[in-house]
């Protein structure tokens, strides 16, 4: 008989310490230096530069006509959505384990990987204005977190990311402007905001409550660089202005114990549809930890808790209740806890 050779992490974990978990909570957002090799990223800068030129066809993407010149087909594109789906560099960006173990920590142990996006953001493209993740992708429990990979370096000039420290404590603003999926129809009572993500502050009406606190942060970044942030923080890129590409792959995920009615492209309904909204967990992949709940297999067979649960998935002892803490050496770790029959 052959015995299969045991599994082995690719990478070098990452050990998140409880001071970076602090600082999410407080600010919102967690910037973390080099945590994917820059030499792994420039395989994100070729797909993009492949796809610019006709190389590289996406299965359901428009391609750049040969007529185009070199000007145009950089414009070709602004982001594409869910490049996870058709694209196994993309699969493998969004499971990186070095992403995955950050997450575990601030919004784990179980994590559901849901969206991806690719942004090209070319000299001249426009930036995304004020607005909240969790309007756009709702989770219930609402664990929603974004980890933003740069490509590029990133500065002011070339349109980084800008937070807002402290906002992560706003609740959803409901846009009432009916230009996406969910609108606020059964959110009558509550304010509401006007053109979210409309670089425009006079049209994005979320920038009225946004500038009113006292420091929003630009985030510059060099190549490799995460920037991670909650669902409810108010983020915000301004345009490139500058002769350099910015481009970025971001991905959202939630803790894989949240139920999720979205999927990308869901249309309507399906949110109004009371048996339809049951949902959606199938369709995303269990990136780390386990779950009651349904999940999707990696289509390229990147490494991850659904398809490689000895490695990233369940634990031993599995019917102990974990939770992540703080060890005594200033840790994220995933702890059992020994005292659950006692008394709060
Ligand atoms: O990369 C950008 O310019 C904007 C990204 C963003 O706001 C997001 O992914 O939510």
């Amino acid at each position: 008989m052959v015995l299969a050779e045991p599994l082995e992490r690719s990478h070098q974990q990452y050990r998140v310490k409880v001071e970076q978990y602090r600082d999410f909570r407080r600010d919102g957002f967690l910037h973390v230096p080099a945590l994917v090799p820059r030499a792994e990223v420039a395989a994100l800068a070729q797909l993009t530069e492949d796809m610019m030129a006709g190389r590289q066809r996406i299965p359901g993407l428009p391609v750049p006509p040969p007529s185009l010149s070199v000007a145009e087909r950089r414009h070709f594109y602004d982001r594409i959505h869910m490049p996870h789906r058709t694209c196994e560099i993309a699969e493998r960006f969004m499971l990186h384990p070095r992403v995955v173990d950050v997450l575990e920590a601030l919004i784990g142990p179980d994590v559901l990987a849901l969206q991806t996006m690719l942004f090209f953001k070319q000299p001249g493209q426009a930036g995304q204005g004020f607005h909240q993740d969790s309007y756009y992708i709702p989770t219930q429990p609402d664990t929603l977190i974004g980890a933003w990979i740069a490509i590029d370096e990133a500065d002011e000039d070339n349109g980084c990311l800008w937070m807002t420290p402290g906002s992560q404590h706003e609740p959803i603003y409901p846009d009432c402007d009916g230009v996406t999926q969910q609108g606020d129809t059964v959110l009558s009572d509550i304010a509401s905001i006007k053109s979210a993500s409309h670089p425009d502050v006079e049209r994005n009406t979320l920038a009225q409550i946004a500038l009113q606190y006292p420091r929003e942060l630009a985030v510059p970044a060099q190549p490799g660089d995460v920037i991670f942030f909650g669902g409810h923080v108010f983020h915000r890129s301004h345009s490139n202005d500058s002769a350099r590409p910015r481009r970025a792959f971001v991905s959202h995920y939630c803790n894989a114990r949240s139920r999720v009615a979205w999927d990308h492209g869901g249309s309507r309904a399906q949110y109004e549809d009371a048996e339809a909204n049951a949902m959606q967990n199938g369709l995303h992949i269990l990136a780390r930890g386990t779950t009651h709940l349904p999940y999707a297999q990696p289509k390229f067979g990147t490494l991850c808790a659904a398809n490689a649960p000895e490695l990233y998935g369940e634990r031993l002892d599995d019917n102990r209740v974990k939770s992540m803490m703080g060890d005594e050496f200033g840790f994220m770790v995933l702890v059992p806890h020994e005292d659950v029959a006692h008394e709060h």
